[in-house]
């Protein structure tokens, strides 16, 4: 059976509960990203939380794996429109390892900080009580590259693109400062149910 078969169907009305004003579902899983698929080694990889430039905790792949693990399964949301149902995913809660390092948040903003540079902005809030992980497993697989792997942020309930892939840490900032997308022309916030694509949505 094709994956595409709803093209051209209307919608469910319960598919349309679902879907956040303006999106689209879709069956699945496209790519998106600014440059190519950076290639991350486990063996290599350093995940740190900082403050500035000033580094607060830093766990390597086989620290990072000793952590408790979490499991989320729903919807995400493009601001491309596409919406994805029923995603599932494993990784580590960002209440988890705030708790390993043994702090609680310095400031109330972070940026998430990718390998290929990429970097989105979230207020702190929104990546504790349960509300974000890093994840390493979609779907009971390691996370393909071309999707984040070997981790990436997930916070499902803004747009994907706060989700940065190929995640090598988390900065706290003082105040909310733009991320790549932020700084040209898109949400600083990104809440799919309000519609918050474009600056001044
Ligand atoms: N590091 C990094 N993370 C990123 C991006 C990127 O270019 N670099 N693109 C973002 C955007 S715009 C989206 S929609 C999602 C797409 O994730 P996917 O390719 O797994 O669907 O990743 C987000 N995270
Ligand atoms: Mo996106």
């Amino acid at each position: 059976m094709s994956t595409r078969g709803f093209t051209g169907r209307p919608p469910s009305e319960a598919t349309r509960e679902r879907l956040p004003p303006g999106q689209y579902l879709t069956q699945d899983f496209p790519v998106l990203q600014i440059g190519p698929t950076p290639r991350v080694d486990r063996e290599t990889w350093r995940f740190t939380l900082r403050v500035g430039s000033r580094p607060l905790k830093s766990w390597t792949w086989q620290n990072f794996s000793a952590l408790p693990r979490t499991r989320w399964g729903g919807d995400i949301h493009c601001v491309t429109k596409w919406s994805k149902f029923d995603t599932a995913w494993e990784g580590v809660g960002i209440d988890d390892l705030l708790a390993d390092a043994g702090i609680s948040a310095p400031t109330a903003f972070a940026l998430a900080e990718g390998h290929d540079d990429y970097t989105t902005n979230v207020p702190f809030a929104d990546l504790t009580g349960g509300r974000a992980m890093v994840a390493t497993h979609y779907d009971g697989l390691p996370i393909a590259p071309d999707h984040g792997g070997p981790a990436r942020l997930l916070v499902p309930h803004l747009y994907f693109w706060k989700s940065a892939k190929w995640l090598k840490g988390l900065r706290f900032t003082e105040k909310d400062e733009g991320g790549f997308w932020e700084m040209s022309g898109y949400h600083m916030y990104g809440d799919p149910w309000r519609e918050q694509r474009f600056t001044g949505d």
